[in-house]
């Protein structure tokens, strides 16, 4: 069955072998997940980066940064009792758990949308800092506001995942603002307009007993301090969508001639972390009202860099460009390779039952 998505014939764009690791001693494990913006009229990347040190046989390793923002390696036997290694992404090792790559975000710039290099007069690499980022920074949704572009991304330690913010208006320079969302939280695509006033995001929030993997709203008078959260789009059970969501790039206000809501493109995985795309529509003056969402993914792995890598049989995207009525999207395919592909707004708008002269 196909989808909606019209992938690049160029797929996979970018692939671990293409970037040179952050340290002699690391080596890329997957390129995935980029934020994705404009600037000085062209298309940039932030992907996110995950390394790790080759592994040996018999033994796993899991990277931290210590407080020097220097990686360390923790060795285990694999038949260590202690170790419960049953997903690639994480490790439990003495009822801790420790991801096994630890990622930082990388800068790239494209002229033509295809191919993309590493711009030479800028420091291209963007570490987890600090405590609450021990274990790396990941998935960057970069915001435009104004000549202001917000960085929300996952921020990872031994204290639980959340999400940091830093801003930064020429790409040389950042504010770090530290941790907006605690854990645990990802997945925050700040609205790229403010909405009566106010700045609004989207976030997922998650429970481990009562509640889910949900798309949460929130409003904020100054984009750094966030409340009045509503739960917003849940996980549907039964569904290609049950296990969890999350939101992808901050929401597209559309048709651009009629606006008729912001458009979200999202992620949703089953029991089995198998990830497709789908989409929602959230009211123009009330993003709290969702209007209607699709049933069917309109992206789902096919291909086989999406289907096999480094955790296949997924899709993600945290990424975009709008040029009227193409969608560009930026993903991450099995956790591995950055592709690309384009979608057309209104056939996505079709695929929730609004026909153009609706
Ligand atoms: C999940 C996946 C991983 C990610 C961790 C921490 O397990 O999304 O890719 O590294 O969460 O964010």
């Amino acid at each position: 069955m196909k989808d909606l998505a019209k992938r690049f014939t160029e797929n996979p764009l970018l692939m671990p072998k293409d970037l040179v690791a952050s340290r002699n001693e690391l080596q890329i494990i997957s390129l995935l997940n980029p934020g994705v913006f404009r600037f000085q009229g062209k298309t940039w990347l932030l992907i996110r980066v995950a390394e790790s040190i080759a592994q040996k046989e018999g033994v796993i390793f899991f990277p931290i940064l210590n407080a020097m923002g220097q990686m360390e390696i923790i060795e285990v036997p694999l038949n260590d009792p202690d170790l419960i290694a049953t997903d690639a992404r994480i490790v439990n090792y003495k009822g801790l758990d420790y991801l096994t790559t630890v990622s930082h975000l990388r800068l790239l710039v494209t002229e033509d949308g295809i191919h993309f290099s590493e711009p030479e007069s800028f420091d291209t690499s963007l570490f987890g800092r600090g405590e609450l980022e021990r274990y790396g920074i990941e998935d960057c949704r970069v915001s435009q506001i104004g000549d202001a572009y917000y960085l929300t991304y996952t921020a990872v330690s031994d204290s639980g995942v959340g999400v940091g913010l830093r801003i930064t208006r020429d790409w040389r320079h950042f504010e770090f603002k530290g941790m907006i969302l605690p854990p645990h939280n990802k997945d925050v695509a700040i609205f790229e307009e403010k909405i009566n006033g106010k700045y609004y995001a989207l976030h997922r929030p998650s429970s481990k007993d009562i509640g889910g993997n949900y798309i949460w709203l929130s409003e904020s008078p100054d984009g750094l301090h966030w409340g009045n959260h509503k739960c917003l789009v849940k996980s549907r059970p039964g569904s290609w969508d049950s296990a969890r969501v999350g939101a992808g790039a901050a929401p597209i206000r559309t048709p651009i001639r009629t606006p008729i809501g912001w458009l979200e493109i999202y992620h949703g995985a089953n029991a089995a972390h198998q990830y497709c795309l789908g989409a929602f529509l959230m009211d123009l003056e009330d993003p709290a009202v969702v209007i209607a969402r699709t049933t069917e993914p309109i992206m789902k792995p096919l291909e086989n860099y999406e289907l096999s890598g480094f955790f296949g049989y997924v899709v993600f995207t945290n990424g975009h460009v709008v040029d009227g009525d193409r969608l560009t999207v930026y993903y991450g395919a099995a956790d591995e390779f950055v592709c690309g592909a384009y979608f057309s707004i209104t056939e996505i708008l079709a695929a929730m039952g609004f026909s153009p002269s609706s």
